[in-house]
């Protein structure tokens, strides 16, 4: 399969030093050679361009939207690569920065299929907005303003509207959601597999669950994005919001293995690696074996 690899060094939507060297620093410690020795055709198209900043951009729109502006040309440009690679036959992989850039991505992906689904493992929700977000930033909001709810400057990115039905939307992994989040998954009906049930269940039963029903609604194409704080912060110290009791490496395996099985998912999210953070490459490492893992089942 031909790859595409695109790095995003972006840390404005978690408002915190270190992300941005995540691409970089997974390139140094040979993501390319990974990833072509699993047989694909991988091309490196670089890091997209993060506007310099200044802490004044910081609230210039409103304190609940932090470097709003940023954010939104960066997701923008990332959407239209992410569509361009997909059009192209190729599979995007994109490499964080923060979780925001779900947002360019998923809708780059929207713009290739008009039926696709999310499935987005993350110890958050992610599907705050402006006005239940606790922090500001903005990385907390991306899945919600990809559903169409949020402030429209992040709703309307790369093209107007709403880009993914909720109903077609899946969190796993979830284990910390803020109030606003709560209520928006009830109001929504999403479906969110929260660790309890992981725990209570089996992951085995969660990705079949899953499985069930993209094929009951007849997806064909599903977008991945990963947020290495699904993890559990022992295994993955290397990242900005640790939060404890979260998947062991041989669940997070065993769920890509029986999701990949389907060969629905058109493209990836690897995001919230911060190297500054992590304690002896050990959040590099495994990012590493993820993507092979990834790697050798596309
Ligand atoms: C929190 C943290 N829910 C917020 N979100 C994070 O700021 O909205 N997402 N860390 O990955
Ligand atoms: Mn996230
Ligand atoms: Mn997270
Ligand atoms: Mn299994």
């Amino acid at each position: 399969m031909k790859i595409n690899v695109i790095g995003v060094p972006l840390n404005l939507g978690c408002d915190r030093e270190g992300v941005e060297r995540a691409p970089n620093h997974l390139r140094e410690r040979g993501l390319m050679r990974i990833i072509r020795k699993n047989g694909h055709r991988a091309f490196d198209l670089g890091n997209l361009y993060v506007p310099l900043v200044s802490e004044a951009d910081k609230f210039a729109r409103g304190r609940s939207l932090k470097y709003l502006d940023a954010i939104v040309e960066v997701n923008n440009n990332l959407a239209e690569l992410v569509y361009d690679t997909l059009r192209g036959g190729a599979f995007p992989l994109v490499i964080g920065g923060d979780h925001s850039l779900g947002l360019g991505s998923a809708s780059g992906v929207g713009k290739s299929f008009d039926d696709f689904g999310i499935i987005w493992l993350d110890a958050h929700g992610d599907i705050n907005t402006s006005e239940t977000s606790p922090s500001g930033n903005i990385h907390g909001m991306p899945l919600s303003a990809l559903m169409g709810m949020g402030s429209e400057e992040l709703v309307n990115i790369y093209a107007p509207g709403n880009k993914v039905n909720p109903q077609n939307v899946f969190l796993v992994g979830t284990r910390s959601l803020d109030e606003g989040e709560q209520a928006l998954i009830e109001r929504e009906q999403l479906s969110v597999y929260t660790m309890d049930m992981i725990h209570l269940k089996g992951i085995g039963f969660v990705a079949e669950d899953i499985k069930r029903k993209l094929k009951e609604r007849k997806i064909r194409n599903v977008h991945f994005s990963i947020d290495v704080d699904s993890i559990d912060p022992r295994f993955a110290p290397g990242t900005g919001t640790r939060v404890c009791e979260g998947l062991m490496p041989d669940e997070f395996k065993d769920f890509v293995e029986h999701i990949l099985s389907t060969n629905l998912i058109k493209s990836m999210d690897l995001v919230e690696l911060n190297p500054e953070l992590d304690v002896n490459d050990q959040t590099t490492n495994l990012c590493l074996d993820i993507i092979d893992y990834i790697t050798a089942r596309l």
